[in-house]
């Protein structure tokens, strides 16, 4: 099968007429469908056509563009169970993940379709006499959404659904390695009777394809999804020009588990958190902070556990952890796990590729527990996307939370403790996005703010009500009734 770009509400084939190849990570001889290496006419079309339908979209009443929203993610709850069998190919996640995935979305859809009857202002005293004061969203323009492939349809929907619902008009590029969840994403806005130029999609490499969107001066706001290093580009290139620019770019998140902490509770934690999605996801726990207490008990604990997980293809009801996405993950993975040990952590399991059985034609990469680790050792402080656990002891709960503290990310971190006074501490002090008590570093929801502090991002949190501030200007009103000139800080007395 091969798949278009979408410009203009029509489906049209990329001027370059290359195209690229969507593959399964866990059967990387199975190619699932070819779809557009855009070059910078493509982009070029789709800025114009979102430029020329904003005008009309904008002025479309915020319930009636909502209605449209909510039409699509009915849509999605009808087709829920292909879009998630879809993505396990695609992307290698297990089934249930990715309906999971397939949910984030349409409660990021619904969500939003119900802000279009909020989209909520401050109305406040002037203080003036026969002066009123309000102030109220708009949207921006033209938006450029940029999606990583680690969850193919609930992030394109953290950008798409917020941008919409506040008027502005999309540039949507997916994450090479994941074009086929976004085409279903754009087919099902079609179907829910979206505008033709409200959304276009343009696939193609990030370097050529990105960049050209993010350089493209009818673009003015760039939210972007990705690793620390092609998040700097972006925000090196959108200062250039002058751009408003959104960023996530992951996390080294922590579990931090007491010797108080009920730790049939912990171990379920950090082997969800750390080893869930294959340890891709931004939230991925990949250090856990442990006591001394209880250090030993619990280590062993997760490594019976993590050699226990099984292997495979995510399809199968049976299999515990699915393939990384590719190639270069794969041999990132590997690369950090000889540095870890260069660098004198002990590996107790894991740590090289898994071949055998269902995993001999995929990605699969074992997963993988290092004990002995300090803070400063690079497998502590650099995201590495992958199944690959560093085990720090501590102390002290101080001592445990200047280490949480102490990366260049600020995502997610997690404590279990049954001391309600030590959570307080965690929650006051832990300098993440996120933070969980007694519960993993995963599993954020759609309606609270998501994102981080440090390097994880810009400042700007996507999800709930903060994701309209990052898709909308403010715009302060004054509506003086009094008849007469009145100044503002001069006759007020
Ligand atoms: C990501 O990995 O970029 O909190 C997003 C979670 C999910 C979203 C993760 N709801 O793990």
């Amino acid at each position: 099968m091969a798949y278009k770009n979408y410009v203009d509400g029509k489906w049209v084939d990329s001027v370059t007429g290359e195209s690229f190849e969507s593959r399964n990570p866990a059967e990387t001889s199975e190619v699932i469908a070819t779809v557009p290496k855009s070059d910078r006419r493509d982009v070029d079309a789709a800025v114009q056509s979102a430029a020329r339908a904003f005008p009309g979209w904008r002025k479309l009443p915020a319930p009636r563009r909502g209605e449209i929203l909510f039409r699509a993610a009915e849509i999605m709850v009808q087709r829920k169970e292909e879009l998630a069998s879809l993505m396990t190919r695609e992307m290698g996640k297990v089934i249930k993940e990715a309906r999971g995935d397939v949910q984030e979305a349409i409660d990021m859809t619904y969500y939003m379709a119900g802000e279009g009857r909020r989209l909520f202002g401050q109305t406040v005293p002037s203080e003036l006499p026969n002066k009123f004061a309000m102030s109220v969203r708009d949207p921006i323009g033209v938006i450029a959404a940029i999606t990583p492939w680690n969850f193919p349809l609930a992030i394109p929907t953290w950008k798409v659904m917020p941008a919409l619902i506040a008027g502005n008009t999309v540039v949507f590029k997916p994450a090479s390695d994941t074009p086929i969840l976004a085409i279903k994403l754009v087919e099902i806005l079609e179907e829910a009777g979206l505008p033709g130029g409200v959304l276009n999609m343009v696939t193609g490499p990030g370097s050529s394809t990105g960049m050209a969107l993010v350089t493209h001066p009818g673009v003015q706001l760039i939210s972007f999804t990705g690793s620390r290093a092609s998040a700097n580009e972006v925000s090196i290139e959108g200062a250039h020009l002058g751009k408003r620019v959104s960023l996530e770019s992951g996390g080294k998140n922590a579990i931090i588990v007491m010797d108080d902490a009920n730790l049939d509770l912990a171990v379920d934690g950090v082997i969800w958190s750390a080893f869930g999605t294959t340890g891709q996801r931004c939230t991925a726990c990949s250090r856990l902070i442990v006591q001394r207490g209880v250090a030993d008990q619990l280590v062993s604990r997760i490594v019976e556990r993590a050699r226990a997980l099984r292997l495979g293809s995510g399809h199968l009801p049976e299999t515990d952890m699915g393939p990384l996405i590719n190639e270069s993950q794969l041999r990132r993975v590997g690369e950090y796990v000889e540095i870890a040990k260069s660098e004198g952590a002990k590996l107790l399991t894991g740590g090289q590729r898994a071949t055998g059985g269902q995993c001999a034609n995929g990605y699969f990469f074992e997963p993988t527990v290092f004990v002995d680790v300090t803070p400063r050792m690079r497998i502590a402080q650099e995201e590495i996307f992958g199944p690959v656990l560093a085990v720090i002891t501590v102390d002290s709960l101080e001592e445990a939370i200047q280490i949480n503290n102490d990366t260049q990310y600020g995502l997610s971190s997690a404590i279990f403790t049954s001391d309600v006074n030590k959570a307080y501490v965690a929650i006051r002090d832990l300098s993440t996005g996120l933070v969980y008590v007694n519960a993993g570093t995963i599993g954020a929801e759609v309606q609270l703010p998501f994102g981080g502090t440090r390097g994880t991002g810009n400042g700007h949190r996507e999800a709930g009500q903060a994701a309209l501030d990052i898709f909308s200007e403010w715009k302060s009103v004054f509506v003086d009734f009094s008849g007469k000139l009145q100044r503002a800080q001069i006759d007020n007395s």
